[in-house]
């Protein structure tokens, strides 16, 4: 099984600027620790990141084909890209939703997902463990 990890703009300054809402965790920590918990399910994981809503597009329009499940961080694009929710609906791979923060919690203008409708599920609010729910529910959909 081959699950692709997708993250959206400034995920690449965890734990470097704002510990107080996103930790101190840095996203080549959170990816080790995807992949060794992959390692002991037994699947395969590829763990990417793009600050450009376009990229990500692309990223998830190549999916089709590689990918058995995608888990996606949009970052602030979930709140704003219809391009991006657009690619996951047309791509058809299963998408789950992830968020550190509990984006239900927060700002109104985070609360609302264009994602969600067209994932699978949404798992937020959990930190990098957010991360590690995903790839559990990611296996969970093996065969589905
Ligand atoms: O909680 C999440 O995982 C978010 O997707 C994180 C996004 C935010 O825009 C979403 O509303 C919720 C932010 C990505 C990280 O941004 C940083 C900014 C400064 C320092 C470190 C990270």
């Amino acid at each position: 099984m081959k699950i692709l990890f997708l993250n959206g703009p400034n995920l690449n300054l965890l734990g470097t600027r704002e510990p107080g809402v996103y930790g101190q965790t840095t996203l080549a920590q959170i990816e080790a620790l995807v992949r060794d918990r992959a390692a002991k399910l037994g699947v395969t994981v590829e763990f990417t990141q793009s600050n450009h809503e376009g990229e990500l597009v692309t990223l998830i329009q190549q999916a089709r084909g590689k990918y058995d499940v995608i888990v996606l961080n949009s970052g602030a694009y979930t709140h704003t890209s219809v391009a991006i929710r657009d690619a996951i609906a047309a791509t058809g791979v299963p998408t789950i939703e992830i968020h550190l923060s509990n984006i239900h919690a927060r700002e109104e203008f985070r609360q609302h997902s264009f994602m969600a409708a067209v994932c699978v599920g949404q798992i937020c609010g959990f930190g990098p463990n957010s991360y590690l729910l995903g790839l559990e529910a990611a296996v969970s959909l093996n065969g589905k």
